[in-house]
């Protein structure tokens, strides 16, 4: 089943939003398998931002990833990379399509709201570097026949 690896940055912690943003999957209909509220060290920042490390904002975002909590989560289901990705919205919030979480939320580019992985291979690659296999739960939701002909 395709996973995707999602992370609500610190300014969606710190305005409130977690709820918000989670109910956004969940209404979709698909499955939270791993959620942790965490600290991140620059190690990981570093690593999770690695193809930005040439760009000029890479400090700044390493930098603002550490500053305070995020919440790292992986979410199940198919279709699951694209689809999270259009429920996030475009990366510059002030020209997000307004019902995505950045067009509804947000007018910074720096302040974005949520990571989310951008193909199945990063979604990999992302997933093994924030989560062991033991922190992901696969469970079947009762609600699967509701959801899937
Ligand atoms: P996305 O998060 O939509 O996948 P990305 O991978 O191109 O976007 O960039 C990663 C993050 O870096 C993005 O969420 C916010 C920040 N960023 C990207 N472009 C930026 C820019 N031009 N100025 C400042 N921050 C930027
Ligand atoms: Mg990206």
């Amino acid at each position: 089943m395709e996973r995707t690896f999602l992370a609500i940055k610190p300014d969606g912690i710190q305005r409130g939003l977690v709820g918000e943003i989670i109910r956004r999957f969940e209404n979709k209909g698909f499955t939270l398998v791993g959620l942790k509220l965490m600290n991140v060290s620059r190690e990981l920042a570093q690593q999770h931002y690695d193809v930005h490390r040439e760009r000029p904002f890479f400090a700044g975002l390493v930098d603002f990833i550490t500053s305070a909590p995020v919440v790292a989560m992986v979410w199940e289901g198919d279709g699951v990379v694209a689809s999270a990705r259009k429920i996030i919205g475009a990366t510059n919030p002030l020209t997000a399509e307004p019902g995505t979480l950045r067009g509804d939320f947000g007018i910074n580019i720096g302040r974005n709201l949520i990571h989310g992985s951008d193909a199945i291979e990063t979604a990999q690659r992302e997933i093994s570097l924030w989560f062991t296999t033991e922190e992901l739960v696969s469970w079947q939701p009762e609600l699967t026949p509701w959801l899937h002909e």
